[in-house]
């Protein structure tokens, strides 16, 4: 068996030697135009035809594509040979590097190792890189995105992007941009912190989407682009000439990626806001005490959680997109995005058939349920029965409060530090089951102790001895916490127009792929750096496009003041 493996190898590393010793001049991809004619090939077949197993020809390739995609704006032929050139070129890197990392896993490991890693041959993937970590470039280096997005949804989703390094480009309405900079405004003439802590990491051209030359520009970013993020109303895109079908049309391998309130369905039309979909998404049911009304909750699960989801989603698109060469849509709806997230409260909802939710402290009180999945206060809604007691000094700090979870394993220790070891024996108290009906006057006795102790001495007893309790931390607590500071989870930024901002970092750290925090860029910063740079626009066209009207403010711009 361990011979057979060993053959294998060899062969494929002789296989992968013998193709690059190919002699170089025989390759098609240095026969001239009038052979090629001579033939009745056209320009299509003649890439499509051209050996992948040749290093030199992938280069070829590579570069041909590069050249086309240049020209593929005003010729639909440069784009077709772009198009087949790409996809043979990444055909030929991909058979080229299998072959490479075998002949390297040899070299290093010899085939001895190899064989005892198994399957962990590379897959394709080039050699671990040299470099120190964090010092290799970011995750989504080179991933750039047509930012389309406005409110909070959107907008999350492509800084989480650009904190892990693509190039966002946000494209905003010339004169008012993201409706968000002037919502909720704290400094006068300065972007909102609405705005900069959901837009950093980003840069922002100003586009009339509905001026002609403005459209024409948007098309060139649609080509230039990898991932085009959206979270219009439904139909908003399409108005703009930039349906799916157009966008796949101009660029197959764009990735085209939305948020919208509702997924296909009764409500698809309709336009939704954070409060909408908690209530859509199965949250406000079961938020808030069983004899008051639902409550929305503060965390933003219906925008920032939509945007995480579709975040995820594009990056799984951009994966697939490596095997198949092609985009996709990629939708998320925020009323799925919030059921995802309340999911266990579903899973109750089919418990419920089966008798009482017997954690549910309404059950120890004697009340019976109802049909649907009732509120359920501050209960741990897990199988480790948990609510918030009031510490020292909750007289006067509305926050004085902590957690307290009496998870089973460490009940012994509880009754010691409360000051009742005699319920670890007494058969009322001794057993998870015995104590369900009893959990409010536990919850009380407890408390009467937690009272005595600020919500910090009560932390630092209780995880002592392995007893789960959580603070109830206000946000000021939060801003002045160091070791958020240290992390990164918490960064200042400084800002040209309002100063110094506190934002969030990015919350997932990254040994390889470090995050650095960068303001929000003011409306239509970097619209001539784009134009120039980007899409390569010569100075006097951007001249021609500011006197079209597609990248500056109307004569009587629209008031960026909102409610
Ligand atoms: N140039 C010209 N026009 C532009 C433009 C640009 N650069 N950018 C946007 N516009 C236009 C759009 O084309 C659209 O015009 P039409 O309706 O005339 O075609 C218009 O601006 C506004 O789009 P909208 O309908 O999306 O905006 P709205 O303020 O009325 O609605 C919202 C906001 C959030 C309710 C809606 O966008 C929506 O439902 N989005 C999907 C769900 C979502 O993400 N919600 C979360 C919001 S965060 O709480």
């Amino acid at each position: 068996m361990a011979k057979k493996t060993k053959s294998k190898t060899k062969s494929k590393a002789t296989r992968a030697k013998k193709s690059v010793q190919r002699p170089k001049g025989k390759s098609p991809a240095r026969s001239s135009a009038k052979q090629r004619r001579a033939k009745g090939a056209t320009p299509q077949s003649f890439v499509s035809a051209a050996p992948t197993q040749d290093a030199s020809t992938g280069k070829f390739l590579a570069d041909l594509a590069k050249v086309a995609y240049r020209a593929a704006s005003t010729s639909p032929l440069a784009k077709q040979v772009a198009d087949a050139a790409l996809a043979r070129a990444t055909e030929a890197a991909e058979g080229l590097a299998a072959g490479m990392v075998d002949t390297v896993a040899d070299k290093v490991f010899g085939s001895n190792r190899r064989r005892q890693k198994g399957q962990q041959n590379g897959h394709g993937l080039p050699e671990p890189s040299a470099k120190p970590w964090g010092q290799a470039g970011k995750a989504l280096d080179g991933v750039r995105i047509l930012d389309f997005t406005h409110v909070q949804s959107g907008p999350t989703c492509t800084q989480l992007l650009g904190y892990m390094g693509a190039d966002c480009i946000k494209v905003e309405r010339p004169g008012v941009g993201d409706i968000t900079r002037g919502q909720l405004r704290d400094v006068k003439g300065a972007d909102s912190l609405y705005f900069t802590m959901l837009n950093g990491n980003k840069r922002s051209i100003t586009i009339d989407s509905k001026n002609p030359k403005g459209k024409e520009i948007l098309e060139r970013l649609v080509k230039h682009c990898d991932v085009l993020v959206e979270n219009f109303a439904p139909g908003a895109l399409d108005r703009m000439g930039l349906s799916w079908e157009r966008v796949n049309e101009l660029n197959p391998r764009m990735i085209y990626a939305s948020v919208k309130g509702f997924g296909p369905g009764p409500y698809e039309d309709c336009k939704v806001y954070e409060n909408v979909a908690q209530c859509a998404g199965g949250s406000a049911s079961t938020t808030g005490f069983r004899d008051g009304p639902p409550l929305v909750t503060g965390a933003q699960i219906g925008d920032s959680g939509t945007g995480l989801h579709l975040a995820w989603g594009i990056v799984c698109a951009l994966y697939q997109r490596t095997r198949t060469g092609r985009g996709q849509r990629v939708l998320c709806a925020m009323q799925d995005g919030v059921l995802n997230l309340t999911r266990v409260k579903l899973r109750d909802q089919q418990r419920l058939k089966h008798g009482p939710l017997t954690e549910y402290s309404q059950y120890g009180e004697g009340i019976p349920f109802g049909e649907a999945v009732p509120r359920a206060g501050n209960d741990s809604g897990g199988g480790q029965p948990g609510w918030i007691l009031k510490c020292k000094g909750w007289e006067t700090d509305p926050d004085a409060y902590i957690y307290f979870i009496t998870q089973a394993p460490v009940w012994g220790a509880i009754c010691d530090l409360i000051g009742k070891p005699d319920w670890k024996t007494d058969p009322d108290y001794a057993t998870p089951p015995a104590r369900l009906p009893r959990l409010k006057a536990i919850f009380a006795t407890i408390e009467e102790w937690t009272m005595t102790k600020t919500k910090f001495e009560v932390m630092e007893e209780c995880n002592a001895v392995d007893i789960p309790v959580g603070p109830i931390l206000s946000m000021k607590e939060i801003a002045e916490e160091q070791s958020l500071r240290d992390t990164g989870t918490v960064v200042e930024v400084d800002h040209p127009t309002r100063g110094k901002y506190l934002t969030v970092g990015n919350p997932v750290k990254m040994s390889d792929s470090i995050t650095e925090v960068q303001r929000s860029p003011l409306l239509g910063e970097h619209t001539e750096e784009i134009l120039q740079k980007e899409l390569g626009y010569t100075t006097e066209e951007v001249a021609e496009i500011k006197t079209s009207g597609a990248i500056t403010a109307p004569a009587k711009p629209a008031s960026a003041e909102a409610a």
